[in-house]
């Protein structure tokens, strides 16, 4: 269905007017070789009608004879408008519609403390995705780290969702780490944590607590720690159902600061 709504925005992204920064290489020798008679200019031209013209794909380093040019199953400019890689078949829109937003092709690892850089991991969600925390670069990223078991006030995972559903346009992502099940030691089972509370964002069931715990999870859950678009660990830790107004504080103050994209040209 994502792959769907994509396609049917494709035309709408494509018809906004753009910043014509991009600079065109070889204007029309190579276009007048395929006999462009019409009036479109040359940096319209898109031979294989995946929506980046042949010069704007000649720049990023996708095939313009190819639609899919890292067959992955998504179109190139499918990928490339939706802030996905067309020429990384590793790489392509979510199942979940998560916030993405325009990565660069690298950053630098710090470690774990207050202000670093938080290294990239990776974990498996609900659908099975492999999911790259550095490829959320450029949201405001919540590191959830919880359990099913539930205090006696209850779960403090419907007012996670709440938030995460009213901030995701801005730029806010829940990354939520489930590291038991309903009673102490038993495995997690993130499906049953998501049809309970309603979820929408990304579970990664997580009873090792590989990566969760270098999050500094202390004293005890809910956890949080609460990442810059720059991937930048803003506060180290934050625990306990008391705290999660806090932490929504915390997510508010950086959705108040200045961020300026990564490079991401368009056509
Ligand atoms: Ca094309
Ligand atoms: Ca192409
Ligand atoms: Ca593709
Ligand atoms: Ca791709």
């Amino acid at each position: 269905m994502s792959r769907l709504l994509l396609l049917l925005a494709l035309p709408l992204l494509a018809a906004c007017p753009t910043p014509s920064n991009q600079p065109l290489p070889d204007d029309d020798d190579d276009d007048s070789a395929i006999g462009d008679d019409d009036d479109s200019t040359p940096e319209d031209v898109d031979w294989d009608d995946d929506g980046l013209p042949n010069d704007f794909e000649d720049s990023i380093g996708t095939d313009p004879t190819n639609n899919d040019s890292d067959e992955d199953g998504f179109l190139d400019g499918t990928e490339y408008y939706a802030y996905f890689r067309p020429w990384d078949g590793t790489d392509y829109p979510y199942v979940g519609e998560y916030p993405r937003a325009p990565i660069p092709d690298t950053i630098e690892s710090e470690g774990f403390n207050q202000l670093q850089v938080s290294p990239d991991w990776s974990a498996v969600d609900q659908f099975g995705q492999e999911l790259f925390l550095h490829r959320f670069a450029g949201n405001i990223v919540i590191v959830y780290i919880d359990t099913e078991e539930a205090p006696p006030i209850g779960s403090v995972a419907p007012l996670v969702q709440k938030a995460y559903a009213e901030l995701q346009d801005q730029g806010v992502v829940v990354l939520c780490f489930l590291t038991q099940g309903l009673t102490f030691g038993s495995p997690p089972d993130a499906q049953r944590f998501i049809d309970t509370h309603g979820i929408t964002f990304p579970v990664f069931e997580h009873q090792n607590q590989s990566i969760s715990s270098d999050y500094h999870v202390d004293p005890f859950v809910p956890h949080w720690s609460v990442l810059f678009r720059n991937m930048r660990i803003f506060d180290i830790s934050a625990s306990g159902y008391n705290e999660w107004e806090d932490v929504l504080s915390q997510v508010e103050t950086l959705l108040e600061e200045e961020w300026t994209d990564y490079d991401w040209p368009l056509p």
